[in-house]
């Protein structure tokens, strides 16, 4: 635990950790409970009374004069900074991104010049649509941002885990969010965008098509941060010390694997627990199970993005890795939950514009307006331009500026100097050689508001995209399609949808059509471009296809009762430990239950508070009298049913049966089913979990 230790020497070095409850001269008292600390106000002013407010006689009005009451009362009345306009909902968490090796001939970056390097690293996902409190398994895309800090300064690579993007001009972003977010007379629907303003923009807004595929398949609906990857979405520049310059896309890689949930266990894990991804990540590091990401690049040049059937700078638009392969050149480990949620997740100010020397923009118009809108954004947020002296934005490498004062500012120079050129022989001075240098790129032709002709194919990749997917992802995009559209009242924005639907898939189209009872087929929307027929699947764009190796950081949910098989249990427990997998007892009361060797076995959860959907799979082990007390249970039921429904794999013993029975499922017990006998059966039990859903089952897909 001395490493333990050491981290929190560090971080109280790191955040100036001056308790601010440590008051007069930091004297304590005793009282129930401990030695604590005397309260004091924020002026260091030690409080006799926080419990009753400063009044005349015992009934009488409060006193102006109580200046512990208007202090407190005052703080509490400004704890809220303006949340996030998008990317509201967020949970980050401390890393370190380690380089696997030099990258010298692409880049002069210098957290890339080392084999080995550590650069502490700081990661916020999010979910983009919904407020502060909306719950984490919206369907939506998420927001994987990463801030270096590297020693030459921080750099933000502030991602999404699709991609691609709606939109090809920034100036639609304003347009694109209000129409996703709650509709402004009504103040909803929150963090869904299952309404008509949504799907009234999206259909009159061809280039979101292949963005749409992502949104809808089960992309949308990640398992857990975990479970998914990240895009720097834009193509970029890397800048090596000659001056050369080489595109690149960057690509998160989850060593964890791919995995999703569907949409029917989305829908009640946000009632069960909304807070399911934080939830998550938040225990796995607490558990000491890190997750890790690797970063890859696609690199190419400006021959390869000449060639290229699209044009490298419209976000809409992704390169398939078969046609520049993604080289890893490092990973991301989270190993470290923040201290504060408020000074560190809410506070990080995330800036496309933080850039190192050796990476670059490209002229994508898109990351263009991002440049201006990040930095805009968090001086609305934070309030103040000395938002880099809060801890988790500043920089952790010297710097040096002239600039000074402004609200809050933290960092004082000492001295006269506050300018240059000055001939005091003070202060800094920029230097050629070691400071960022925009690549030279040669740029000419008229001020136009205008669009490229080579960002006009709308269709093509959103086809690839959806050729891509295995037979059961394309019946969750048909799905989800049908139950976005079923939330739209407007008939003629259902309609629409299909016309663009047409120009991607035909069989996707007449499904959703069916799926809505649409009355009349409409003809296919007008394409500025006919949809390519030519693109070949890219087995990297599917889920399914990109599963886990192992089971391992899952959950698994065993229902137990009192009389539960105590060696059964033992065996379930050992093999699961041994693949990484973390157990949860579910129990009719939250106390726990006895079992058959008359030893007690704490619950984790209360059988209605853990439901099936909180877990990738379940083993069902009641004794005979347990099994049909739960048999009488509907949370029971549910939790036998669903599981089945969401395609899990069930472990479960023989006096299970009753409650199958009741559940409905026991005429079906297909080979997601592992009976639990023996101890090697455990074993069994998590090979077979090891692909993670039963897809062969019929679920509750149409
Ligand atoms: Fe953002 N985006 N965005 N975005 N975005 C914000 O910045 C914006 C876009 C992304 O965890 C805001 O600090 C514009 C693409 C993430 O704190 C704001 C455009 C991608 C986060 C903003 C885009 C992203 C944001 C709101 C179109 C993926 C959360 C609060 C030109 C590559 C970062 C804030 C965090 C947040 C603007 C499009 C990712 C308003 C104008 C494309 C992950 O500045």
């Amino acid at each position: 635990m001395a490493g333990q230790a050491d981290d929190q020497a560090r971080k109280a070095a790191k955040y100036g950790e001056a308790d601010v409850s440590v008051g007069a001269g930091g004297e304590t008292h005793q009282v129930a409970g401990g030695q604590c600390p005397v309260m004091t106000t924020q002026q260091g002013i030690p409080v006799s009374d926080d419990q009753n407010s400063l009044k005349v006689g015992a009934r009488g009005p409060t006193l102006l004069e109580d200046f512990h009451f208007r202090e407190k009362m005052f703080h509490f009345d400004h704890e809220r900074i303006p949340e996030r306009v998008v990317h509201a909902r967020g949970f980050g968490a401390h890393g370190y991104f380690e380089t696997y090796e030099p990258l010298t001939d692409l880049t002069r970056a210098d957290l890339f010049q080392r084999k080995g390097e550590k650069t502490p690293a700081f990661v916020r996902f999010s979910t983009v649509a919904g407020n502060k409190g909306s719950a984490d398994l919206a369907r939506d895309v998420r927001g994987f941002a990463v801030k270096f800090y590297t020693k030459e300064g921080n750099w933000d690579l502030v991602g999404n885990n699709i991609p691609v993007f709606f939109i090809q001009d920034a100036m639609k972003f304003p347009d694109m969010v209000h129409a996703v977010k709650q509709e402004p007379d009504r103040g909803f629907p929150q963090a869904a965008s299952a309404h008509d303003n949504f799907w009234d923009f999206i259909s009159l807004s061809p280039e979101s098509m292949h963005m749409i595929m992502w949104v809808m398949s089960d992309r949308a609906l990640p398992r857990s941060f975990r479970f998914m990857e990240g895009f720097g979405v834009h193509t970029f520049r890397l800048v090596n010390a000659e001056g050369k310059s080489t595109f690149v896309k960057f690509h998160w890689k989850p060593k964890q694997g791919l995995q999703s949930v569907v949409w029917n266990e989305a829908v009640k894990i946000n009632g069960a627990d909304p807070d399911f991804h934080r939830r998550d990540l938040w225990d796995a590091i607490q558990a000491g199970d890190f997750p890790e990401w690797e970063l890859g690049l696609q690199v190419f040049d400006e021959a390869f993005a000449e060639k290229f059937a699209f044009d490298v700078l419209d976000a809409t638009k992704l390169i398939p890795e078969e046609e520049v392969p993604i080289r890893p050149v490092g990973r991301l480990v989270l190993d470290r939950t923040v201290d504060n949620f408020f000074a560190e997740t809410e506070q990080v100010a995330f800036c496309t514009q933080n850039v190192v020397p050796g990476v670059d923009f490209s002229d994508d118009p898109l990351l263009q307006g991002r440049n201006f809108s990040y930095l805009d954004t968090q001086l609305k947020r934070l309030g103040s331009p000395n938002f880099t002296h809060i801890p988790i934005n500043a920089p952790q490498c010297p710097m040096h500026t002239f600039q000074q004062d402004g609200h809050m500012a933290m960092r004082n120079p000492k001295g006269r100097v506050n300018y240059e050129p000055n001939s005091w022989g003070v202060g800094p001075r920029e230097s050629p050689d070691k400071g960022f240098r925009t690549y030279p790129a040669p740029v000419e032709g008229p001020k136009l508001r205008a669009r490229p002709e080579t960002f006009s194919d709308h269709y093509s990749q959103a086809r690839q995209f959806y050729i891509s997917q295995t037979d059961i992802e394309k019946a969750h995009i048909a799905n989800a399609i049908t139950f976005e559209l079923s939330k739209v009242e407007t008939p003629a924005i259902r309609s629409r949808v299909v016309a663009h639907l047409l120009n991607i898939d035909k069989g996707l189209a007449e499904t959703v059509a069916r799926q809505i009872r649409l009355k009349e087929m409409p003809k296919p929307a007008d394409a500025l471009k006919p949809t390519r027929q030519d693109l070949p699947p890219s087995k990297a764009l599917s889920i399914v296809q990109n599963g886990p190796k192992s089971f391992a950081g899952r959950k698994v949910g065993a229902l137990v009762t009192d009389g539960v098989d105590a060696g059964v249990l033992d065996a379930l427990a050992a093999a699961l430990k041994a693949e990484g997998v973390t157990l949860k007892l579910v129990a009719p009361e939250v106390g726990g239950v006895k079992d058959s060797a008359g030893a007690w076995r704490d619950a984790h959860e209360k059988l209605e508070g853990g439901p099936s959907v909180l877990f990738d799979a379940v083993a069902i082990l009641p004794s005979k009298d347990g099994a049909a007390l739960l048999a009488g249970l509907p949370a029971a039921r549910d939790f036998v049913a669903d599981a089945v429904a969401h395609r899990k794999f069930l472990g479960y013993v023989a006096d299970a049966m009753p409650l199958f029975e009741k559940a409905g499922v026991a005429a079906a017990l297909d080979e997601g089913f592992v009976p639990l006998k023996a101890a090697a059966d455990a074993q069994a039990f998590v090979a077979a979990c090891r692909k993670v859903r039963f897809w062969d089952r019929a679920g509750a897909e149409r």
